[in-house]
């Protein structure tokens, strides 16, 4: 990464690396944490490659100063890391506090801030307590007033010092690979209706909490909440087939529009997607209400309910148009289908293409569709399967390129991007993946029980890429 042109980003970027609960702490059980429906998809089998858990993972429960060391290596301004819900209320509900857990997070809250380095909190990364999926989960209508009292309990214990919040990350995922393709926790497969359902009431959950945080937290606090979105990037397959044109529309509709129309632009769900998704059932005859919920005029409206952009990038994909199969399904509804160029590299696992530009792109789509609100990439990274290799040149590679995008973007674009996140800080846990896959920068020995961490050589880079940026800026001052 030693050819990255960083004059680019502003002097106050931030430099982050991101992690999430699950994936890193392990200590699934300990010290009175309830368990989670990432614990219970686990814990059943034929889930997860080779039925590996992260009962264990990193075990950053127990080895969190392990975790600040590598954090201090690279030299971090920002570290984005997700608090386990059930670890401090282990029925997800207030009416029982682990204190124990409440401890867990101040003792990283502390030590982060004593370091100089800006925590940015997610309050679900995935793991809802298995005592609110047994009531529901997200398919609840109740869940979001339950979220909003879970999200204001940690916006009271940690807001004096957590000044960066995401509610949700990725509603998207866990809506559609939990709850429509049945491949992520809880497991549940019910096609082209509870993944529109579930996407709701996240947003629901939301909209509440960040109005909550509006009106009681931050004249006190003075903070900034959002949510944190995934989205591909996406060109028509064939640019000169309108069909295909249309489709793109969709697909960018029906992943980073789902949840960005509603927060950002209209607040309400995209047009493509009500008229697609309301024709489909009147095609397929069903007649059991409206597959994607509407926005009630009785509770907060989601627009408006974020202070910064967070996003998820990892790749793009070429769009063609897809007919509507005869079943209800999400991608039928959606119709379009997404697919990877062939010049596009693969990083060690097929649906991750290496597409740096796709990110200036679509950071110029966003700020053209939907905000001029600042931008934090929240996270972005490069997956290795397969022998270890420390010396990770294509994943160095991978960054170089990626940052220049980032860097056209600001000085080219005029994209106001705020940050910068990779993920991940360590190998970890890689959901249905288990182990198999590494996107750390620092590469995690799980053949012992010391759970190592070791430089990659992408981590010493990007390392001296901050510490770069930092000497001159420096620099400019004097
Ligand atoms: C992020 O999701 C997660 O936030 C993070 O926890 C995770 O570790 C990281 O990605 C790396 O994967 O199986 O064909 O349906 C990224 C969005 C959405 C990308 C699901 C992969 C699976 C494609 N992910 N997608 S498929």
């Amino acid at each position: 990464m030693s050819a990255l042109d960083v004059s680019a980003f502003p002097s106050d970027f931030a430099w982050g690396a991101s992690t999430s609960a699950y994936q890193i702490e392990g200590g699934w059980n300990m010290d009175g944490k309830g368990p989670s429906t990432w614990d219970t998809f686990c814990h059943a089998k034929g889930k997860v490659f080779e039925d590996q858990t992260g009962d264990v993972a990193c075990n950053s429960y127990q080895l969190w100063e392990e975790d600040l060391k590598c954090i201090l290596q690279l030299g971090l301004t920002h570290y984005r890391l997700s608090i386990s819900w059930a670890r401090i209320l282990p029925d997800g509900t207030t009416n029982h506090v682990n204190l124990k857990g409440v401890e867990y997070y101040n003792k990283v809250i502390d030590n982060l801030i004593a370091s100089d380095v800006t925590p940015m909190v997610t309050l679900c990364h995935f793991d809802l307590p298995q005592a609110l999926e047994d009531c529901g989960g997200w398919q609840s209508t109740d869940i979001a007033d339950i979220f909003e009292n879970y999200a204001r309990f940690c916006f009271k214990t940690f807001g004096d010092r957590v000044k960066l919040w995401i509610t949700v990350n990725e509603p998207y995922v866990y809506a559609k690979l939990g709850h429509e393709d049945g491949i992520f926790a809880p497991g549940i497969k019910e096609p082209g209706i509870s993944a529109y359902l579930v996407g709701h009431n996240m947003l629901r959950a939301h909209a509440k909490s960040w109005h909550s945080y509006n009106s009681d937290f931050r004249h006190l606090q003075g903070g900034q909440v959002s949510i944190a979105l995934n989205s591909d990037w996406a060109e028509p397959l064939d640019p000169g087939c309108p069909k295909d044109v249309a489709a793109t529309e969709r697909y960018l509709a029906f992943s980073l529009g789902w949840f960005a129309c509603p927060v950002f632009g209209t607040g309400d769900y995209p047009e493509s997607m009500k008229s697609r998704i309301e024709a489909r059932s009147l095609e397929l005859g069903y007649n059991q209400g409206p597959r994607l919920p509407r926005f009630s005029k009785d509770e907060p409206s989601p627009l408006g309910t974020a202070d910064f952009f967070a996003l998820n990038y990892y790749t793009s994909r070429k769009v063609k148009n897809l007919n509507g199969a005869r079943e209800l399904s999400f991608t039928g509804d959606e119709g379009a289908e997404g697919v990877t160029d062939p010049s596009w590299p693969i990083s060690g696992i097929y649906w991750l293409a290496v597409v740096p530009d796709g990110l200036r792109k679509l950071l110029k789509y966003i700020k053209d569709t939907y905000t001029s609100l600042p931008i934090y990439i929240t996270e972005n990274g490069f997956s290795q399967s397969g022998p270890v290799q420390k010396e990770d040149d294509d994943r160095c590679t991978f960054y170089q390129d990626t940052l220049q995008e980032v860097g056209k973007a600001i000085s080219q674009e005029g994209v106001n991007v705020k940050g910068y996140f990779a993920w991940s800080l360590l190998d970890n846990f890689e959901w249905a993946e288990g182990f198999r896959l590494r996107f750390g920068l620092f590469h995690v020995d799980f053949s012992t029980p010391e759970l190592k961490r070791t430089f990659y050589r992408s981590g010493r880079e990007y390392a001296a890429v901050i510490s770069k940026h930092h000497s001159q800026t420096k620099s400019k001052l004097v």
